[in-house]
């Protein structure tokens, strides 16, 4: 009886390297626990380039990509701030706001965004346009990084806020080991063929689902 129900846990929280194309993560409901935990393969980032497209209806703050430190819960954090209609890309203590955006509820939205933790420097690409560049920490912090997709981290792994969680789905979750140029971000936005994440890659995602999240077929507009 215990086997089995061992057995039965690790099904559900298998770990497991998939080719995740042609799909995305649906989050169906809001609680403060339901989330994928991906892991990079590798990790100490002097810079990063993360892209990810979402498709939300939430009418409050919510999180887009979390990624902790041991010692940085903030590492690096792509937030929407629904009062302010802002997203708000977080750099260890920092943090840059872009508003202004047309980031329209039911709709498919390709966020990039770039950090050089030598700099300190962050610049976000919304929908394929380039916005401000910013300052926002530098960062020498090393350390395994947890990085989370539906719920904000307040602690390593763990610290969740029902009211900043994501509702939705998402997809085509990269990560570069460095500043993607505007014309691999254009080819990104576009879904036209560029180089996957070497961090991340959603063609061989290491990850894991915790709680009720779908993989289900990706929903892009009919063409
Ligand atoms: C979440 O937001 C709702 C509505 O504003 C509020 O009533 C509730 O206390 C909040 N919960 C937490 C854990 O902050
Ligand atoms: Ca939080």
């Amino acid at each position: 009886m215990k086997l089995l129900v061992g057995l039965v846990i690790l099904v559900a929280n298998a770990r497991a390297i998939q080719d995740l194309s042609g799909k995305m993560f649906t989050f169906p409901q809001q609680t403060k626990t339901d989330h994928v935990r991906l892991t990079p393969s590798h990790t100490n980032l002097g810079v990063a380039t993360v892209c990810h497209r979402s498709f939300t209806d939430l009418k409050r703050d919510h999180t887009l990509f979390s990624k902790s430190l041991p010692s940085s819960a903030n590492e690096f954090l792509v937030f929407y701030d629904f009062k302010n209609k802002e997203v708000e890309v977080h750099g260890r203590n920092g943090k840059a706001e872009y508003g202004g955006l047309d980031y329209k509820p039911n709709t498919w939205h390709s966020l990039c965004t770039t950090w050089d933790a030598g700099s300190g420097m962050v610049q976000l690409w919304f929908n394929g346009q380039p916005l401000v560049r910013k300052f926002v920490s530098q960062s020498n912090k090393t350390g395994v990084p947890i990085i989370i997709l539906g719920q904000e981290q307040d602690s390593h792994g763990g610290g969740f806020d029902i009211n900043q969680s994501f509702l939705g789905m998402m997809t085509d979750v990269h990560m570069w080991d460095y500043a993607l140029s505007p014309c691999e971000i254009q080819k990104y936005v576009s879904e036209l063929s560029f180089t996957p994440g070497n961090v991340l890659n959603w063609a061989a995602l290491d990850f894991q689902i915790y709680g009720r999240v779908l993989i289900e077929n990706k929903q892009m507009y009919c063409q």
